[in-house]
């Protein structure tokens, strides 16, 4: 069994994908982000960046002692459950193709991934005021990693050929382009890719999963302390959850 801590955001949708995919069995430990629940004693354990997705691996298998495994970060989870199942992703012997697959996993935690939340960050939560760099800064830099995924996939279906975890990282932040604000229509290729993969069953239940409309635009950087007023006293044991 995997407990897997998840809140309904492209980042949770990865690892969602993931475990639908493969079918593995697990329990959802749904967090309230906005209520601080990543700041909690046992989720820092667990995950010490303060940030959802992790999991924690009650039965990790061959190769790992009698204790239950935690990772936290979706790269690395993905990585992890394709080890685990040997589903999803070159095997680690094949060292170009596993070359490939580190490339484009870390393109999208440091690439994609992030400036993506920046955009959803100045477009949806910050105050008026202070838009404007910042929006235009991280559209075009969201604009820019859809342009790399459009020549990357030039005479691909998915990014490593077949479709794998680097797909499963890489469409949550495609399919939400329209409400990030960025159309898809000058990168044809990625969207027929986000199609392809938007129709799949188990993308399909990953993207429905506890939809609670959290963190969807109902908070703003000057009214939720804890998601947008963070800084290193925010991992301090006992902490008030409010940040103040
Ligand atoms: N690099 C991390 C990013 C995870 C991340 O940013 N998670 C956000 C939600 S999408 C979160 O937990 N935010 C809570 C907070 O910032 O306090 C990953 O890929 O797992």
């Amino acid at each position: 069994m995997i407990d897997f801590y998840y809140a309904p955001t492209p980042n949770g949708w990865k690892v969602a994908i993931m475990l639908e995919e493969t079918g593995l069995d697990y329990r959802l430990m749904l967090m309230r982000l906005s209520e601080g629940d990543q700041f909690t004693p046992e989720f820092l354990a667990i995950s010490p960046n303060a940030k959802m997705p992790a999991i924690v691996d009650h039965a990790p298998g061959s190769g790992w002692g009698d204790e239950p495994v935690s990772v936290f970060e979706s790269g690395a989870i993905l990585l992890y459950l394709a080890d685990k199942t040997g589903q999803f992703a070159p095997p680690p012997g094949d060292l170009s193709a596993r070359k490939a697959l580190m490339e484009w996993l870390f393109w999208q935690v440091g690439n994609q991934g992030p400036m993506g939340g920046q955009l959803s960050h100045f477009r949806n939560y910050a105050p008026e005021d202070q838009r404007a760099y910042g929006l235009n800064r991280y559209l075009g830099e969201y604009d820019r990693n859809l342009g790399v995924l459009e020549n990357r996939l030039e005479r691909r279906e998915y990014i490593l050929g077949d479709y794998s975890i680097a797909d499963m990282l890489a469409f949550p932040w495609a399919f939400i382009a329209k409400p990030l604000g960025a159309s898809l229509a000058e990168f044809p290729r990625v969207a027929d890719w986000r199609a392809r993969i938007k129709e799949r069953p188990a993308v399909q239940r990953a993207i429905d999963l506890e939809k609670s409309g959290q963190n969807r635009g109902q908070h703003r950087a000057d009214n939720n302390r804890v998601l947008f007023n963070q800084s290193a006293a925010s991992l301090r044991p006992g902490k008030k959850r409010d940040g103040v």
